[in-house]
């Protein structure tokens, strides 16, 4: 019998960069101090998280001395090795130093291009000391504001050129990482290049190792670009291209929030951890998200402990929606399924296409059928109101507070 409280084998992470944010946005300073990287690795660890994700600055200032760099990343592995954290996907940050304020791979100033590069090569080298296996690319300073620069085209090129650089940079160096693109339509640049999830497929399809790339959707992102996430995943996944996901929350039409997961849209986040655990996706559930600017340190970890309870309550709902009697019968009524149909349907021969075209269909009653869907709706909505029937899977702690 179990509670609401996370274990490693949920593979729940968070980014150094998460719970360490600090409340500083484009109006205000910090409203709390942040943690160190070993305090957040001993704290993750005692909440039952299973892993830590970094940006190479994350861990180690830009301008730190090797000797510096060293003693930063031997206090970080001393608390992983004492809490059984791992690290399973690390990054670069290419937006903060002013040299990428007009991007990083797809500056038109080839220096900040082969600046960029160098960069990532020592933050992959940074990451696979600590066992990374997974490579995250946001691309959150590639972009425009003034589309007279006249790069579009170029900005895509020199972007390609990069990553196929730094896939062979991997190989031979023997990481074998796998890279996650991190699509996001604005902010911080007026216009980010690749801005969706169908935008970064495309993309690693003109790459030379596509078989390397897949990509890294945030709910918040997609939810900005007004799209629904679940069906950005959902291609994802028929793509074979889930490698990573970032989980958070997010109102439409708003700046980036970066919400605790399912504070805002409890459906979206109830049809993300449907899609995720019932297409098997194995990889880590990682909340890229952070505490509001209103809170304190302590605001924080509620903050964290909500994100993963609230994943794991609503994996109990999934487990309760697929076997609800009820459900599963509006399901089933919502096909219609038809042998000789779908048998002429698939699979393309000439003998087929003249079946199908000599075949006369009663469009009228096509179009009479109600599917049901205003009935499986409110079903799904009970489920998550938390008014039908059975039981739930896990038994929660009696009386405790969401992130008590
Ligand atoms: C930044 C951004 C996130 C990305 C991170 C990885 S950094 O916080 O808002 O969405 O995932 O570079
Ligand atoms: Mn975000
Ligand atoms: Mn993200």
């Amino acid at each position: 019998m179990t509670d609401y409280t996370p274990t490693p084998a949920d593979k729940f992470t968070f980014g150094l960069w998460t719970v360490g944010q600090t409340g500083r946005d484009p109006f205000g300073e910090a409203t709390r101090r942040g943690f160190s990287a070993p305090d957040i690795v001993r704290k993750l660890a005692e909440l039952g998280a299973y892993g830590v994700n970094f940006h190479d600055n994350d861990l180690v200032p830009i301008d730190a001395s090797a000797a510096e760099r060293d003693r930063i990343a031997n206090d970080f592995r001393a608390a992983l090795n004492d809490t059984g954290l791992v690290v399973p996907m690390a990054t670069t940050n290419l937006f903060s130093d002013p040299a990428f304020k007009d991007g990083a791979f797809t500056s038109a100033d080839a220096r900040v291009r082969a600046y960029a590069l160098q960069k990532t090569m020592q933050a992959m080298d940074l990451g696979a000391e600590f066992g990374a296996q997974t490579y995250v690319f946001w691309g959150g300073r590639e972009g425009t504001e003034v589309d007279g620069s006249g790069k579009l085209l170029d900005a895509l090129g020199w972007f390609r050129d990069s990553l196929d650089f730094l896939a062979q940079y991997s190989q031979d160096q023997g990481y074998n990482y796998r890279f996650a693109l991190e699509p996001k339509p604005n902010e911080p640049r007026g216009d980010i290049f690749l801005p969706t999830v169908g935008s970064a497929l495309g993309f690693i399809a003109t790459l030379k190792q596509p078989e390397l790339f897949g990509v890294n959707p945030e709910f918040a992102h997609e939810t900005m670009a007004g799209l629904s996430f679940p069906h950005a995943i959902a291609q994802a996944i028929d793509a074979g291209k889930l490698f990573h996901i970032d989980l958070n929350d997010q109102k439409m039409g708003r700046f980036d929030q970066d919400l605790r997961f399912g504070a805002e849209n409890l459906k979206g986040a109830f049809f993300t951890v449907k899609l995720l655990e019932d297409s098997g996706y194995a990889g880590p559930r990682h909340f890229d998200a952070h505490a509001l600017r209103t809170e304190d340190a302590e605001g924080v970890w509620t903050f964290a402990r909500g994100c993963m309870r609230t994943y794991l309550i609503l994996k109990d709902k999934v487990a309760q929606f697929n076997v609800d009697p009820e459900i599963q019968a509006a399901l089933q009524a919502y096909r219609v399924q038809d042998a000789e149909l779908e048998a002429l349907s698939q699979g393309y021969t000439p003998e087929k296409a003249r079946g199908l075209k000599n075949r006369s269909f009663d469009r009228s009653a096509l179009g009479q059928r109600g599917p049901g869907l205003e009935h499986l709706d409110q079903l799904t909505v009970e489920v998550l109101l938390g008014v039908r029937g059975s039981a739930p899977l896990r038994t929660p702690r009696a009386q405790t507070e969401v992130g008590a």
